[in-house]
């Protein structure tokens, strides 16, 4: 075996991740842990600075209720959020959040994030639920934040540390394994409780940046999909594993449409200049009552857009001349104040993507792109998984304390493995969370971890021997490339072993031809699924003969197993469902039509550890009284 010294590591509360949610969790738990003596531990594979989505910046804060200026309730969120999902959402977790989210803004504030504000001093609002801000440096301000809670209670960061799976004491949750991307260090995290924040997944579809352009895409391409992969092989229970998010985005680039819909109003167009949201709007009725109330879901105006695309309209285009001119044009009979709101508006349209997808930015300078004089192409990108936005993939967690839901089990965000909660893209059913909604599930998860730990906490019982066991297979691609690679001349092409690029380039063929990735339109079907699930038996047959050259390759293969798992659950799931309720995000061309009747509820999914066998379920959607 590959010579790893292993570190142990204990903690009582042990945070995998350092993106939103995570420091939401690490803030919060670290006040309450110092309180009670407590040690909490954070850990993750990048550098908390700059990890995870917004590792950019972004360009505006999506959920903000605004509940003390009166321009929003709670409920009113609560009903944003079903109608968008198309009635499927754990609304007493969409309650919980937005009920608290407005404070996690504030903080932001006060840790030093630049909110936009009018002449009246009031924030502005990019949408309803939007605010705009100055976000190139939002990941620095947030983590900061969390790195000095942590400090100040006592508690330890490990950054550059790879969490691949779970320690399990029979149903709960004891720790965490994983390995350092930099050192020969084995790691094993004892912990009383554990908090899973690792974001969602992507490159589980063939993205449409492939060749040269490899890499690219909307999510970031280094969350592979780890938090499902860690509450599924926990036991745990998920659920809306079938629900993907397709954002459509400026193409290529994947600069972000929100601020040219909301705040310039702007219209996107098809090839021959038809509004495909004008022109196609009867569709909307077959998606009633969702598709007939506003906003209309995202699944449904990127449908509408698809539609002419597969009529061989495209490309599609965001007007953003016209939209830029119209704002302009209030002015047009001030010269002066013309060409100052002129050149004001052009610096919003590069500050949105500088602030967030810097390769926009630099792709529309590369095609000589001026965005009030040209319009400019958008595309439907490929599937992601991220709970935390508009899709709502992820765990099933225990409700909230005070409201009288069906979904209680344990203390609010814990999973169905004892001790084991989850956090933004790790939980699911409660989209639209986004960066404040995910740090402020983070807070309430680590709140929540600690009382557990107080009142139920138990020493870890960690067995080495299956610790070391796990060691053996995390480091077997290193041991497969060095016991075979002189065999052959090309120490990639070997027939003991594949390479992590060759096997994930398997994966995403399978996905993107069965389970409707780019390729098939986003369409697929019962054969379809059944051919991708027989396929991805024989995937994950070879899953252990992938081989690693080094520590950067190790993490590669790892992150491919993850995907393989969320891409499992998620075919398997689409599989179960036998309607479609969300075109655009993918459309089931044998059920093409949404059946209320029989499926206007969750579907869960879980891996059961003893058996090895799925488990598929129905769980009833319960609907907030009076809202
Ligand atoms: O509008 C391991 N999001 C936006 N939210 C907003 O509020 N405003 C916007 O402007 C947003 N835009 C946007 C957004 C997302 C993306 C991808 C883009 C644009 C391009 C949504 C938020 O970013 C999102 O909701 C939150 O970030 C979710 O938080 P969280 O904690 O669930 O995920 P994370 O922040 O990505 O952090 C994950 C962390 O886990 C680490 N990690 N660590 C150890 N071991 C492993 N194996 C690990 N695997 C992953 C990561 O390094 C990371 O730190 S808009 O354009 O849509
Ligand atoms: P996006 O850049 O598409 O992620 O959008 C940012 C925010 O604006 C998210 O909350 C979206 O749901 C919302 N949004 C984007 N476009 C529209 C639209 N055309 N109508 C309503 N909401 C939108």
């Amino acid at each position: 075996m590959a010579d790893f010294k292993t570190v142990e590591v204990s903690s009582d509360l042990l945070i995998i991740g350092a993106g939103f949610s995570a420091c939401g969790a690490a803030t919060e738990a670290s006040y309450w842990a110092k309180k009670n003596g407590l040690k909490v531990v954070m850990v993750d594979k990048a550098a908390t600075d700059r990890s995870g989505a917004v590792a950019m910046g972004l360009s505006a804060i999506n959920q903000y209720v605004g509940v003390k200026d009166g321009e929003n309730t709670v409920e009113d969120y609560v009903r944003y959020v079903r109608q968008d999902l198309m009635g499927v959402s754990r609304e007493d977790l969409v309650y919980n959040i937005a009920r608290h989210v407005d404070s996690t803004v504030h903080l932001f504030e006060k840790w030093g994030l630049k909110i936009w504000k009018d002449e009246a001093g009031k924030y502005v609002h990019e949408g309803r639920w939007q605010l705009m801000i100055n976000g190139e440096s939002y990941k620095i301000i947030i983590a900061e934040a969390a790195k000095n809670a942590l400090a100040d209670a006592g508690g330890e960061l490990y950054e550059r540390v790879f969490i691949v799976g779970p320690l399990m004491d029979g149903n709960r949750c004891v720790g965490a394994v994983g390995f350092s991307t930099r050192e020969n260090q084995f790691y094993v995290f004892k912990a009383k409780a554990v908090i899973i924040g690792a974001g969602g997944a992507v490159h589980v579809f063939r993205p449409r940046s492939v060749g040269e352009g490899f890499g690219r895409s909307w999510y970031p391409p280094f969350n592979s999909g780890t938090s499902a992969y860690f509450t599924l092989q926990a036991g745990a229970e998920m659920t809306c594993q079938e629900v993907r998010f397709i954002p459509v985005r400026f193409k290529d680039g994947y600069g972000p449409v929100g601020a040219w819909f909301l705040l310039f109003q702007s219209r996107a167009i098809s090839a021959v200049g038809g509004d495909y949201m004008v022109e196609h709007v009867d569709e909307l009725e077959n998606w009633a009552p969702y598709g007939l109330a506003k906003p209309i879901p995202a699944n449904l105006r990127n449908y509408l857009g698809m539609m002419d695309v597969d009529a061989g309209l495209g490309p599609l285009y965001m007007e953003t001349d016209e939209a830029i001119q119209k704002i302009a044009n209030e002015y047009k009979d001030d010269p002066k104040a013309f060409k100052k709101k002129m050149k004001e508006l052009e610096s919003e349209a590069w500050e949105d993507f500088l602030d967030m997808t810097i390769s926009q930015a630099i792709l529309w300078a590369g095609l000589n792109v001026k965005p009030d004089e040209k319009h400019s192409e958008i595309a439907a990108c490929e599937p992601y998984f991220i709970g935390s936005h508009s899709g709502a993939s992820g765990a099933w967690v225990s409700g909230p304390e005070d409201l009288d839901t069906p979904y209680k089990w344990g203390y609010t965000n814990m999973t169905t493995a004892e001790g084991l909660f989850a956090v933004g893209d790790a939980s699911g059913a409660s989209s639209h969370k986004f960066s404040s909604g995910s740090h402020t599930e983070g807070r309430i998860a680590g709140k929540q971890a600690i009382k557990y730990i107080l009142e139920k906490g138990k020493e870890p019982n960690v067995d080495m021997a299956k610790a070391e066991e796990m060691k053996k297979a995390i480091l077997n691609p290193l041991d497969l490339f060095e016991q075979y690679k002189d065999e052959f001349t090309d120490p990639e092409v070997n027939t003991h072993y594949i390479m992590p690029r060759q096997f994930l380039h398997r994966l995403q063929k399978i996905m993107d031809e069965y389970a409707g990735g780019v390729t098939s339109a986003f369409k697929t079907s019962k054969a379809l699924l059944e051919r991708g699930l027989e396929l991805m038996e024989y995937l994950r047959e070879d899953s252990d003969k992938q081989a690693a050259r080094s520590l950067h390759e190790l993490t590669r293969a790892w992150e491919n197993i993850q995907r393989m798992w969320i891409a499992e659950s998620h075919i398997r799931t689409m599989l179960f469902r036998e309607e479609t309720r969300w075109p655009g995000y993918y459309f089931r061309a044998d059920t093409p039509k949404m059946d209320n009747d029989n499926w206007l509820c969750f579907c869960n999914c879980r891996w059961n550890p003893d058996s090895g066998e799925w488990e598929m379920s129905k769980k009833d959607i319960w609907t907030m009284p009076g809202v």
